[in-house]
Formats: structure tokens, sequence, C-alpha cells
């Protein structure tokens, strides 16, 4: 069966938004993102794996809590679901292609609308699944990952994984399933599971500690179906503190990492982090990136950025060149995302209502993220960071420091130390001194 792809432009006016290099007063061009250019023996295109986010970009309608959609789309017109979500598609290819952004990533539900039979909602994924194939087949475009919207039908009002009703937990499941053999099938690289309403309300009527139980029962669910059915990819927990549940579950990193490693997930699972759940956590975004480096489940990023006056995901695209510079360097120096990419998990203002508007914040967010890149490869060639934090511990290096470190002292070592050592000199931070030292290479 031939699969016919659509021919229509829908970004007209905008050609390949090429690099054209600091200089350039062309606002459709690229100022830092040079996808061939070497960085630490890597193309900036291999090093960033940047991906654009279906549901924002093709599907997000700019409606708040106060007011309906502002941004509409031409592929959103006709009424049979298949009909409007091929349209979708080839506009999403399209946009994609143009913005040389070599990965998308979906849900189930920002690829084709689902209805209340389960089986139905299986042809349809499927048939887009065929669809998808194909579009990726003719523009080399990727899937970063997959996931499955388990938070806005109304029967996930509860939780889904999580919820108390059983029933519910199997549409979770069928729900992971589908979109499981749309990944696989379209050759993922990636599973990500965000959990929205995997938490609770209010702990009158939670009994917590099950439905963590279930959560973790339903991921090794996942991944026991997906390695049978050839999957060799990371899963993806992505952490969020809060919003649109009171509590949830994965509230930041270092719970994340918890969590896999008391129900022994880890082999299988990494960490999708997105920057402004690091600021709703109250944590900067390289505390987060560091916490999962650390752990060695630095998978791959959201990119974003939220607001320091208000206190939601506002999701905005990343324009903060200090606090991605600070990012690259754990990345860095990390060695890279372990299968992931950068997914920008961001959405333009709901007044940005402009075709154009959509090329300029996806084209602000990729050059931020490139200069980062470029400005964090020379602060780690200068060496003076890492040598300061070196000489730091030094005196853990060797004598009864490294004893310490190696676990040779008893606690009765360290009290006859203190005697005999008496009061410690006082020694810097040095924290204005380091921060103006980063700020010489912004
Ligand atoms: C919500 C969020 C999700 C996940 C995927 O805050 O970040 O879009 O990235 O479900
Ligand atoms: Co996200």
């Amino acid at each position: 069966m031939g699969i016919l792809l659509g021919d229509r432009e829908y970004f007209k006016g905008v050609g390949k938004i090429a690099y054209e290099g600091p200089e350039t007063d062309n606002p459709l061009a690229f100022r830092w993102y040079d996808e061939n250019r070497i960085i630490v023996g890597k193309s900036m295109k291999e090093h960033l794996r940047f991906a654009i986010a279906y549901w924002h970009t093709f599907v997000g309608s700019g409606l708040d809590p106060f007011g309906g959609p502002t941004q509409f789309y031409p592929w959103d017109e006709k009424s049979d679901p298949i009909d409007r979500a091929k349209d979708k598609a080839d506009a999403a290819f399209e946009f994609i292609t143009k913005m040389g952004a070599p990965y998308y990533c979906f849900h189930d539900l920002d690829v084709i609308d689902y209805a209340d039979e389960v089986r139905t909602n299986e042809k349809r994924i499927q048939t887009m699944t065929d669809y998808l194939g194909a579009k990726q087949k003719e523009s080399g475009v990727k899937l970063l990952w997959g996931t499955a919207n388990l938070f806005s039908h109304h029967r996930y009002m509860n939780g889904a994984s999580t919820n108390p009703d059983f029933q519910v937990v199997t549409h979770a499941g069928a729900q992971v399933k589908m979109a499981l053999d749309a990944t696989i099938a379209l050759g993922g690289e990636n599973y990500v599971f965000w959990g929205g309403r995997e938490g609770y309300m209010t702990l009158l009527n939670t009994d917590m500690k099950r439905e963590q139980e279930h959560f973790a029962q339903m991921l090794k669910m996942a991944v026991a179906y997906a390695r049978k059915n050839g999957f060799k990819g990371k899963f993806f927990i992505e952490p969020k503190p809060m919003e649109p549940t009171k509590h949830q579950y994965d509230y930041d990193c270092a719970t994340v990492i918890g969590f896999l490693r008391q129900f022994d997930l880890l082999d299988d699972f990494a960490i999708n982090i997105e920057v402004n759940h690091a600021t709703l956590a109250g944590h900067t975004f390289d505390h987060e990136l560091q916490v999962a480096a650390d752990a060695g489940v630095l998978g791959s990023i959201d990119a974003n950025r939220g607001d320091y006056q208000n206190g939601w995901d506002t999701d905005q695209f990343p324009n903060d060149l200090m606090e991605w510079t600070q990012a690259m360097m754990v990345i860095l120096k990390a060695g890279g995302l372990a299968g992931g990419g950068i997914n920008f998990d961001a959405k333009r203002r709901r007044n940005s209502t402009d075709m154009e508007d959509i090329f300029y914040a996806h084209i602000g967010g990729m050059d931020t993220v490139a200069r980062a890149l470029v400005i964090a490869d020379k602060v780690i060639q200068h060496g003076e960071f890492d040598k300061i934090r070196t000489e730091r511990y030094a005196s853990f290096d060797s004598g009864k420091g490294a004893d310490y470190e190696a676990g040779k002292l008893q606690l009765e070592d360290l009290f006859q130390m203190a005697v005999d050592g008496g009061e410690p000199t006082m020694i810097s931070g040095r924290q204005e001194y380091l921060e103006n030292l980063l700020a010489r290479f912004i």
C-alpha cells in the first residue's frame, strides 16, 4: 500500500535556515549554530542532537486558563482525524527540515487525536506510524523519543499508572504499549515517562507507598515489553516537582535516582532533565545535570526557561547564555548525554501569532545553546576552574585526608587530629572571582 505524502507548503516564504555567522542582519539565519563546526572532536550537530517537540510547535494553540486559542494552523482544518494528522505531519516535517534539526519528539496524542475505544486508537496510531515512517525516510529526520500522554484525558484525573482504580491503570498500560509500538517501529532512540499526574492532590485519600509500587510495576512491564520487541534504546524519566499535580513523585533528579535504585531500574533508565522543571524544584539547571551526571544517568534535555517573576512552567524558549554555559560545562565534562539530545519543550508566547515567530523562537534557542557550547569548550580548555576545584580538595589527596577517603580512619582518630592540628586556617571559596572569570568568556 503506497503512502501519498502531501506536497503543500505550509511555511511559505521561509526557506532552509542557514548558518550566516554572528555578524549577519538576517533574523532568519543562525549566528552560532553551525552544524558542521567541530568542537572537541564532534560536530555541533552530533553534540546537540536538537529535536523539535511536536506538541508545542504543531499542536500548541496559545490557550491559557483565561482564554482560548490564539494560534491557528492551516494543518488543523480538516474534520477527519487521520486527514488532519497527515496534514500536521507534512507541516511538521517541512518545519523540522527547514530548521535543520536532526530529530523530533512526540506524545501519541500530538500525532493523532484519540477516541475512547482502545482498538480505534490502535488503528489510528498504526496508520500514522506508517505515515511518519515514510516522512522520516523522505527527510532523514529521526525520532529522538516517543511518549504517551497519560495526563490529558479525564480518566487520568487521579493519576495514570498510580491511579487507585486498576481499570484506569489498564488504560495507561494500553496507551504505553501503543506508544512503544510506534516508537519502536519508527526507530525511536529513547522512550520517555513524564508523570504529570503520577502524584497526589491530598494525602487524605492517598496511599503513597502503594502508588509508587504500582508506578514501578508499570515501568518494569514497559521495559520487558520493549526489550522483547527489539527496543535497544534508553528509557527516560523526566522529573518535575508539581503542576499539574500538587506533589509529583518524580520530584527532581535526586528523588528519581533514589526511586530507580529502590526498584532496580537503573540499568534501563536515565533522566530527561527540563530546565524549567529544575527551577520549579528549587534547583538550578546545572545542579540537576550534575546530580544526574554523578549517578551516570544524564540522559537527555528538555530545553526551555522559566520566568523569575512567577512560579509556574512557562516553557519559554532558552536565551540565558550564563545558564546554558554552566550547563554545557557539566555536559561536556560528563562526556555528553547518554543517548539523548536537546528537545525544545518550549512554546511561543500566546501573542506571538505569526508563522515566522515559530522560526524566530527555535533559531534563538538553537543559537543560545550552540553559543554556550562554544563558550563552555573555551572555559574547559582554559583550565583554571578545574585547577581551582582540584586544589580545593588537595587535603584529601595524600596523608590522613587520603586515609579518610579510603575508610582507614576511626572517629577517635578525627578527634585526636582535631586536638593536635588546632583551628583550621580559613580558605576562601572565591565565588566572586570565579563568577568574574566565567563572565570573561561570555
Ligand atoms: C510537561 C512536560 C512534558 C514532557 C513530556 O511539563 O515537560 O511535555 O516533556 O510528556
Ligand atoms: Co518536558
